[in-house]
């Protein structure tokens, strides 16, 4: 089970692979070999299938602000469907710098040093700073909110968030009136995570936001999901939540926070423009190049339900495209 190729950079699985293909490639080859009636589940042996376990092997050691569980919940957002199964939500993640299949990501994950973990604030900024994670945590408003999540690949989740609302950090920092857009910057430590080598580059992980989208009032910076601070595999220990875009805007473990007058490069929109549009808002009308974007799958019970413009969320961001 060693032996997987290590993909080329253009076959990355955001790229070519579908989830379920990447999610159950190995479990099948189990399956096939009749593995599963000795008892040989997978998920423990090889990492693939949702493990019960993911959320506590992802644990961070000294998790920012743990005694601030659970947060007072923010009644103002409704699902229209279940929460997603917790044990899935942890097996299953997007998580390039450690492994591009999803069931591994966990267990890979596992090796980030989340403690100690600090933020920079620089660029176009009234107070450029170095805040340590819980120092930030703990002079910002925390609050839950249950958000639906839709992958570009055309799977979807939804979870109960716990973060600060982004306009809260923005009142504390006050970026400067030349600033346009806000870019955010992952972790670089190719030592503790396997995939960050010049093949998958160019690392860090960055993305960005124009200010407006940085200011609307459902964009968060999250520390936590389901009541507990965020396993590795979510971002630990801070990750950007945008919810009506595609999930690749969400960057996770984030190290730094920038303002700046030019529209920033970002991984996927720089890697692949065509398929990857920096806006990356969810929109059923318009497919992937290489395939629809009118239905999603939820990732615990398999259901397919029709993609919802903006992903449900045009009530509170329609207005800053029009
Ligand atoms: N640093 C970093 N952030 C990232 C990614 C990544 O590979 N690296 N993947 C993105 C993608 S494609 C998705 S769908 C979401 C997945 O979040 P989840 O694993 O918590 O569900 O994280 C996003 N943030
Ligand atoms: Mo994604």
């Amino acid at each position: 089970m060693a032996a997987i190729i290590v993909p080329p950079k253009w076959q990355m699985p955001e790229r070519s692979i579908t989830p379920e293909s990447i999610f159950c490639a190995r479990r099948n080859f189990i399956k096939t070999f009749g593995l599963w009636g000795l008892g040989l589940v997978a998920g423990l042996p090889f990492g693939c299938g949702p493990n019960e376990n993911a959320a506590k092997i992802g644990a961070q050691e000294n998790p920012p602000v743990a005694d601030l569980y659970p947060a007072r919940r923010n009644p103002n957002f409704i699902l229209d469907r279940p929460i997603t199964n917790e044990v899935y939500a942890a097996s299953y993640n997007n998580f390039y710098e450690f492994s591009v299949f999803k069931g591994s990501v966990y267990k890979k994950a596992a090796r980030l040093k989340t403690s100690p973990w600090r933020l920079e604030v620089a660029g176009l900024v009234e107070r450029p700073r170095t805040f340590d994670i819980d120092e930030l945590l703990r002079a910002l408003p925390l609050e839950e909110r249950r958000y639906r999540f839709r992958c570009v690949e055309s799977w979807s989740m939804a979870v109960p968030w716990t973060g600060i609302p982004m306009r809260a950090f923005l009142k504390l920092v006050a970026p400067l009136s030349s600033a346009r857009y806000i870019r955010l910057v992952s972790f670089w430590a190719p030592a503790e995570a396997p995939n960050q080598s010049p093949t998958y580059g160019p690392w860090p992980y960055t993305e960005a936001l124009t200010m407006s989208e940085a200011a609307n009032e459902l964009t968060m910076l999250a520390c936590g999901i389901y009541g507990h601070p965020l396993p590795k595999q979510h971002g630990a220990p801070l990750r950007l939540v945008v919810p009506w875009k595609y999930g690749f805007k969400s960057i996770k473990s984030i190290v730094k926070i920038e303002f700046t007058a030019e529209q920033p490069r970002t991984f996927w929109n720089s890697n692949r423009p065509h398929e990857y549009g920096f806006e990356a808002n969810v929109d059923p009308a318009t497919p992937h190049p290489r395939w629809s974007q009118e239905s999603e799958k939820l990732i615990d019970s398999g259901e397919r339900r029709r993609t919802l413009a903006f992903n449900g969320y045009g009530e509170w961001v329609a207005g800053l495209y029009s």
